[in-house]
């Protein structure tokens, strides 16, 4: 199992635990007591906490934590789609399946070092062949820095004999006070799909996105950082990202809400999406070619 590379502090910790239905979780723990929790369920992390325990992450009350539905929150991984295609359920199987802890995960260059983190694997089954008829490995590390930064990379390898493409995203729930307190910024005068128009193209005019109505957009070739502020408590997520140039924001607003079994009536008021994605172009591997998707996440408090 990874351990710290800080092992040297005591209090940057890995742990496995257990939920409820015997799925192993992995908690992460930085010297400074902030710490995540990534479920081998879906690679899905479960929580992201500040060092005074303050959760980030949305999760919903009425989330169903039975396999295969992967739990409504955090930040569940999408791939091999994002989005409703062909045979393949919504956002794909890889958040549905039991992924395993990669006893010896290739090196990561230049990797920082006092993180916490662990090295999840996920190889397709029989099953998920007759799904989706490729062979990959995807390398998934979940790493909590010393400031409290989470980090994501995955690392998706064709083992096939033959090329694949695929879409990607990790679906990331933010914890809010108010979805009218909310606005992102750095999709400034970009173009976006609109899921909620066919995913017609239209292009962005306003000077940061706001919420009045439900929101279902893939902004796309968007810068690597995105900003998604919150007024109320005077904080902001920062998004920074590479190899995913697109950027889902989603809020089902009260009429979806409340249509969806594991979301409360109102906990729309509570949670939005804002994914670092790979949609527009899916990304095709040769034999033996990697592609690699990082997503940062990190907090900072504003006056
Ligand atoms: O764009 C985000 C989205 O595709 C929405 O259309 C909505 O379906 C959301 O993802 C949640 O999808 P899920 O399959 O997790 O319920």
């Amino acid at each position: 199992m990874n351990h710290s590379s800080a092992e040297s502090d005591n209090r940057a910790a890995v742990e496995v635990i257990k939920d409820k239905n015997g799925i192993e979780q992995v908690v992460l723990r930085n010297q400074r007591g902030a710490s995540a929790k990534v479920s081998l369920h879906g690679g899905q992390v479960l929580s992201w906490k500040t060092e005074n325990g303050e959760e980030l992450l949305f999760t919903s009350n009425k989330a169903i934590f039975n396999p295969p539905k992967p739990v409504r929150g955090g930040i569940p991984i999408c791939f091999p789609q994002f989005g409703n295609r062909g045979s393949l359920e919504q956002h794909g199987f890889a958040r549905n399946k039991i992924w395993a802890i990669d006893q010896n995960p290739p090196p990561l260059p230049n990797y920082s070092n006092g993180n916490a983190y662990i090295d999840l694997l996920l190889i397709p089954s029989e099953d998920d062949h007759k799904l989706w008829p490729h062979s990959f490995e995807f390398r998934l590390r979940v790493s909590l820095a010393v400031d409290g930064y989470l980090t994501m990379i995955s690392r998706i390898r064709n083992v096939n004999s033959k090329p694949f493409s695929f879409s990607f995203g990790y679906h990331t729930y933010f914890s809010i006070s108010d979805i009218s307190e909310v606005r992102v910024e750095g999709l400034e005068t970009l173009d976006y799909l609109d899921n909620l128009c066919e995913k017609k193209r239209f292009t962005e005019q306003g000077d940061a996105l706001t919420f009045e109505s439900e929101v279902d957009r893939v902004y796309i070739d968007s810068s690597n950082m995105v900003a998604v502020l919150d007024h109320e408590r005077k904080r902001t997520f920062v998004i920074r990202k590479d190899g995913l140039p697109d950027v889902v924001v989603w809020n089902p607003w009260e009429k979806k809400a409340k249509s969806m079994v594991d979301l409360g009536d109102e906990e729309y008021k509570q949670m939005v999406c804002v994914d670092g994605a790979a949609i527009e172009k899916p990304i095709t591997l040769k034999p033996g070619e990697e592609w690699t998707g990082r997503l940062e996440l990190s907090l900072i408090h504003s006056t």
